[in-house]
């Protein structure tokens, strides 16, 4: 697949430490292709202007540019009206919308909120929150030893009737992907609102809402899909959106404002206060005719090929503890590993020696990692123009390291220098 598809990111040519550079941290941030640079950059020299609010010219292509991509989005993720696309600053503020807007509307004491324990913060804490200041009970569904949903935590959290269920559909940590559509529908006979966290999902394969089923709100980040930074979307239900107050305050989200009180605009606008990033969300239309062009369903493939592949390879070293299945199967390419004795952030740092770059730490997901009693991990996650070649290199560095943290520092006793 991607011989040509990296020559699309001038960054991939980079050398670190004089190695060739191989980008594995993409579940925090993708690489951006030179087609949504050059869209950015167009907008700035062309035709930069305020959206929404003049006449002339150049504010009405900007204004053209910024809505078109609404409608792109909408037929992205196969949804019919553009009134239900919001755009935010990323997933995290999409989320904090509706907690703070549906949730605060919707929520009653002694209700219950209903998220998992692999979680990101960003789709944890608000609840948590929403459930602290509503008096409501916050309950956690727990997770198999190999970090998938227990089945047994489903039905006793479904038993509870909650009123809203928050869950990722696939998780920064193990790259365990959730079986939304069949939950949703079992939470949704119940009476749940289902919230679906794609930051994630939506990197690796095709997110639509048809095929998430009965869900509600669907959050996502533009910088995870190859568009810019400070960009998210949320989808939500007209009729469940028509009835939720406004998130914040200020120009675009008003038709009227008198001295006592204010009428808000109509949907999509009640939402997006202020003047949005338009650069950026021009970008992030860019960034979804690249992944339009490769195609998805072709991405979700190699990418699987490339799970399978390091899932074979991680198995053969000794040491080196994988987090989550085994399988590939309800996989994306995100590998979480620790090694007993070595602290992660030495070991990223000693990939980094390799030109590797990956994350170290405990990825924004506490509740997951301080249940497995682990405070930190080594997570490379792959995207669609890593190679396989890459996937070696990965592994061959982890074996390597085993042989370099395995040496003892020199002492007095055995020929090192007495400070
Ligand atoms: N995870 C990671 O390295 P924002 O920051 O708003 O674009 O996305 C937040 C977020 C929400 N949910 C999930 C499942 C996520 O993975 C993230 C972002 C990055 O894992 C940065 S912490």
């Amino acid at each position: 697949m991607n011989e040509l598809i990296r020559r699309d990111f001038p960054i991939l040519d980079r050398k670190i430490e004089n190695k060739p550079f191989v980008y594995l941290d993409n579940a925090a941030t993708s690489q951006r292709p030179k087609k949504v640079i050059d869209a950015m950059m167009k907008y700035y020299v062309h035709y930069n202007a305020n959206v929404h609010r003049g006449v002339y010219h150049l504010s009405q292509e900007a204004t053209d540019a910024f809505e078109s991509v609404r409608g792109k989005i909408a037929r992205f993720i196969a949804v019919a009206s553009e009134r239900e696309i919001i755009f935010t600053k990323g997933t995290t503020e999409s989320i904090n919308l509706v907690a703070a807007s549906y949730g605060e509307a919707n929520v009653k004491e002694g209700d219950v909120i209903a998220v998992t324990r692999m979680e990101h913060h960003a789709n944890f804490v608000p609840w948590q929150q929403l459930a602290k200041r509503k008096k409501a009970r916050f309950e956690i569904i727990g997770l198999t030893p190999d970090l998938r949903l227990d089945p047994k935590e489903i039905d006793r959290v479904l038993a509870l009737k909650p009123k809203i269920l928050a869950i990722s559909l696939l998780s920064n940590v193990t790259g365990v992907v959730n079986p939304i559509a069949s939950l949703a529908t079992r939470f949704k006979m119940v009476g749940s609102t289902i919230v679906v966290d794609a930051a994630q999902g939506i990197a690796h394969g095709e997110v639509t809402i048809d095929r998430l089923g009965p869900v509600d709100f669907l959050a996502f980040s533009s910088h995870k899909i190859c568009g810019p930074t400070g960009v998210g979307i949320l989808w939500g239900r007209e009729a469940l959106l028509e009835k939720m107050p406004p998130y914040q305050f200020g120009g675009n989200m008003i038709t009227h404002v008198g001295d006592l009180d204010s009428e808000w605009n109509e949907l999509p606008h009640k939402f997006e206060a202020g003047t949005p990033d338009i650069a950026g969300v021009i970008g992030l239309g860019a960034a979804i005719d690249y992944f339009e062009t490769l195609g998805r369903v072709r991405i979700e493939e190699y990418e699987h090929k490339i799970t399978s592949y390091v899932l074979q390879k991680i198995k053969d070293i000794a040491c080196v503890k994988l987090l989550g299945p085994r399988e590939a199967l309800h996989r994306a390419p995100i590998f979480s590993v620790a090694i007993d004795g070595v602290h992660a952030h030495d070991l990223a740092t000693f990939l980094d020696m390799q030109g590797i770059s990956v994350r170290a730490g405990h990825h924004c997901a506490h509740p997951l990692m301080f249940a497995m009693k682990c405070p930190a991990t080594c997570r490379a996650s792959f995207s669609f123009y890593n190679t396989l070649e890459e996937a070696d290199l990965f592994v061959n560095a982890l074996k390597e390291s085993q042989k370099f943290f395995a040496k003892k520092p020199k002492s007095p006793e055995n020929g090192g220098v007495k400070v």
